[in-house]
């Protein structure tokens, strides 16, 4: 009886909401907004229930934007990933999952004041420094990474996190195509490829953008698969094999 109930404070205190004590060191203590959003993306995710593990790189670029690599996220509904959040820029970056308007409410906070987040579903980096977040995704949606620390938002670092059900990803429609040019300093390939069924758009050639790591598994002349999806406007590359 005793092991019961200790089990059954645990479970409590673990599914408790881990951000109600309001935990910046800022000091804003409006919990609501947190609690609220907490419940539409999910909850910190238990370490030893990791169902997948993504890489996520924080840099600048050397056009003065910052970004996030990948440039966006897709997950299936309940999944707990963890993010091994690496910080390659030469500035301080932070990662956070939340909603649309959470973000944009801690965004608008931290300009006023730069505080720094210490809550389950963020992490804040200095240069090189790396680090993770383990996120329980519960909600279907779209909702958003982002680096909140003051203008770095409109330099470019978010993306849009999809979650779905499982159907979804196992939908995805490689198309295929030929490895016409690769432009690895400006981060953009040209493709000689089929139909894009999920874009809408007939067989051609294109210039496409990818991130370094898939332009790192090309070559010119080569026959690929892959899936390219609009990001931020831009056509990306965003599968490949
Ligand atoms: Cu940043």
């Amino acid at each position: 009886m005793k092991n019961l109930l200790l089990t059954t404070t645990i479970a409590f205190a673990l599914a408790a909401p881990a951000f109600a004590a309001g935990t910046h060191d800022g000091g804003h203590d409006d919990d609501h907004a947190d609690k609220h959003s907490e419940m539409m993306i999910g909850m910190p995710g238990d370490a030893a229930k990791v169902d997948r593990t993504i890489d996520v790189t924080m840099r600048e670029t050397d056009d003065g934007d910052m970004i996030f690599e990948p440039a966006s996220l897709e997950i299936v509904k309940g999944e707990t990933i963890r993010f091994n959040v690496m910080n390659k820029g030469e500035l301080e970056h932070e990662f956070v999952v939340d909603t649309v308007e959470g973000n944009a409410e801690h965004k608008e906070a931290m300009a006023k004041m730069d505080m720094e987040h210490d809550d389950p579903n963020s992490v804040r980096l200095d240069e090189g420094g790396t680090g993770e977040v383990i996120w329980k995704f519960a909600n279907e949606g779209t909702f958003e990474f982002a680096c909140l620390i003051p203008g770095h938002y409109e330099s470019g670092m978010h993306g849009p996190i999809t979650v779905g059900e499982k159907m979804a990803q196992a939908d995805v429609e490689y198309t295929t195509g030929k490895i016409k040019k690769i432009d690895a300093k400006v981060g953009k390939v040209t493709i000689i490829h089929g139909p894009l069924v999920n874009l809408d758009m007939p067989a051609m050639t294109m210039v496409f953008r990818a991130d370094e790591a898939t332009i790192a598994n090309m070559s010119e002349g080569q026959d690929i698969e892959f899936v390219a999806e609009r990001v931020k406007g831009k056509l990306t590359v965003t599968q490949m094999k």
